[in-house]
């Protein structure tokens, strides 16, 4: 009898994709890095994010790749054909210290990027204030334009003293002089960002879609909103979709994108200009007893990093 191990989606280590595990950073010989950070101190409301990279893996077992990919009939190509995916494990918490974890992320992602300065880090959160330390790793990176995906603005200054949490991601962010702008898509609901920060993120070049400009666009006018050509960063926080597409939030939002319309748009990123990193924030699968939102997550990181190396393809 055969005694070779089948490679099945239930069976074995559940890293992203099945990838390997690369716990050894310094030349890692891959497409994609994949990170995952762990943290959800930073919420003012109901954690859980913490269990979002495991919950991601998990369902990402699915695509465990072969390497030819898998076929797309409505677009007759094969996602991620080709693309070498390494998973680097977890960024260290400190669960007493959250400025430290944050510091750990920036070291994390410092180091991966600055020893591989070719591979696409893909982090997977955690609570929507890690692309904060993740962006600041960026700094050789720039100039990009930051893309976001959310249903909250995250645009607040400063409220009780606390500047660094997940409802000030895009406010330090805008901060960093190689972000030359953003775009925030699928911004919906009653937010916890005033009309006057509203106002100061549009006097700064801020452009932010609801989805009800959204529809009125259509996928391709929004992403003809951003620079051709240009370079991105992609933050999602998996509340922009519509709350029964993602119950395992801390902020379940209803009013939000559906799972196409998100992943088209992504797709129309990956087309306008090259990514240069990207991030999925905020699934907290202890609140989805059905686990649909790891498995939402994945299918959509799986398709956009088709989509990211299917046009890389293209362009050269
Ligand atoms: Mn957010």
């Amino acid at each position: 009898m055969e005694n070779k191990k089948l490679n099945l989606p239930l069976t074995g280590i559940p890293t992203f994709c099945k990838a390997p595990l690369r716990e050894d950073w310094s030349n890692l010989q891959a497409d994609v890095a994949v990170l995952g950070v762990p943290f959800d101190i930073s919420v003012g409301e109901r954690p859980g994010a913490r269990f979002g990279p495991k919950a991601i893996r998990e369902a990402s077992c699915v695509y465990a790749l072969s390497g030819s990919g898998f076929y797309d009939h409505e677009i007759d190509a094969y996602c991620m054909e080709g693309v070498n995916i390494v998973d680097c494990g977890d960024v260290n918490m400190s669960h007493m210290d959250a400025q430290r974890c944050l510091q750990n992320t920036y070291e994390a992602a410092l180091e991966i990027i600055s020893k591989n300065p070719k591979i696409l880090l893909v982090s997977l959160g955690g609570d929507h204030a890690v692309p904060i330390p993740l962006l600041r790793a960026f700094k050789g990176k720039g100039p990009f334009h930051v893309v976001q995906f959310d249903s909250h603005l995250d645009y607040v200054d400063e409220r009780y003293g606390i500047r660094e949490a997940h409802n000030n991601t895009m406010r330090r962010i805008g901060e960093l002089d190689y972000v030359t702008g953003m775009t925030a898509i699928g911004i919906h609901g009653i937010s916890s960002t005033s009309r006057e920060d509203f106002q100061k993120a549009r006097s700064q070049g801020f452009s932010i879609i609801g989805p009800r400009e959204f529809r009125r666009l259509g996928v391709e006018k929004v992403v003809a909103k951003l620079p051709k050509g240009g370079r991105f960063y992609v933050t999602i926080d998996i509340d922009v979709l519509d709350a029964p597409w993602a119950p395992g939030t801390g902020l379940p939002s209803p009013g939000g994108l559906d799972f196409n319309e998100l992943v088209d748009t992504l797709r129309g990123v990956a087309e306008r200009g090259e990514v240069v990193g990207l991030d999925l924030c905020e699934v907290a699968p202890i609140y989805d007893p059905a686990g649909t939102t790891g498995w939402v997550a994945a299918a959509a990181l799986v398709d956009f990093i088709g989509a990211i190396f299917r046009e890389r393809k293209k362009r050269t």
